[in-house]
């Protein structure tokens, strides 16, 4: 089955009114590769904008979501909310929200059921550590991972699974094509054993950590690779060739 390349940026904690609207003019204004699924995750507080400007061909993401639809949960946002203000798609288990909010595999399941029960799309993180990959665990923790999203999953036609090595995210030390290969044909091998053989053939597996202008070809040029999670490239131009990196 053919993947559709799908390229998502992270916008993290970062920018303004100001500068967003920069970015998002450069995006509708580029020639993007139309093979090629974009969605923009804002912070919050920006979803509404950022949907009311952006060309209705990119698609908007929020960056994390409580796991019920309202309540006594001060700061959080629901499925249900991100529905509303017009994002189609949420980022769980991201390294960050794992690390440095100390979310749990366990919480991390619950988010998804939730979010895909809410019909939002879901873009999945999994990854190793530095430690993890030096201690030669990184199959086990991203299987770990990987099978407590799977519990949670109903509906594999909206997720996206992103293999985001930490050693690689923010750092500038991008995993080399071939070991960004290696990982997704073993996790694309764990579908066909743990859950079947159309969803290990349809499931979009993309890369995340440190992609830029520069490296993103050779990594989509992978055959397991089905496009990025981006972070720090996706507010800068160079974003628009990571999205034309297959065209
Ligand atoms: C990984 C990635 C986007 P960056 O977090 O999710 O960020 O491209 O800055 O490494």
């Amino acid at each position: 089955m053919v993947r559709r390349f799908f390229v998502g940026g992270n916008w993290k904690m970062n920018g303004n009114k100001e500068s967003l609207e920069q970015l998002i003019t450069t995006l509708n204004t580029a020639s993007l590769d139309d093979q090629t699924e974009v969605v923009c995750a804002a912070p919050s507080i920006y979803l509404d904008f950022a949907r009311s400007l952006l060309d209705p061909r990119i698609g908007v993401s929020a960056q994390n979501c409580y796991k019920v639809a309202k309540g006594a949960f001060t700061g959080e946002i629901s499925p249900a909310m991100i529905k509303d203000s017009g994002a189609d798609w949420v980022i769980l288990g991201h390294s960050e929200r794992r690390h440095v909010f100390g979310e749990s595999d366990e919480l991390i399941g619950q988010k998804v059921a939730h979010a895909l029960e809410s019909d939002l799309g879901v873009i999945a993180c999994i990854g190793e550590t530095l430690e993890e990959r030096e201690a030669d665990t990184t199959e086990e923790v991203i299987y770990a991972q990987t099978q407590v999203i799977a519990e949670n999953v109903t509906d594999w036609g909206k997720v996206v699974l992103a293999y985001e090595p930490v050693w690689a995210i923010g750092t500038g030390k991008t995993a080399t094509p071939e070991q960004a290969q290696e990982v997704h044909e073993k996790l694309r091998a764990w579908f066909t054993a743990n859950v079947s053989d159309d969803v290990a053939d349809s499931l979009r597996i993309i890369y995340g950590g440190s992609v830029t202008g520069a490296n993103c070809r050779e990594l989509a040029s992978q055959g397991d690779v089905d496009g990025f999670l981006v972070g720090g490239a996706s507010l800068r131009p160079e974003f628009v060739d990571i999205i034309n990196a297959r065209a």
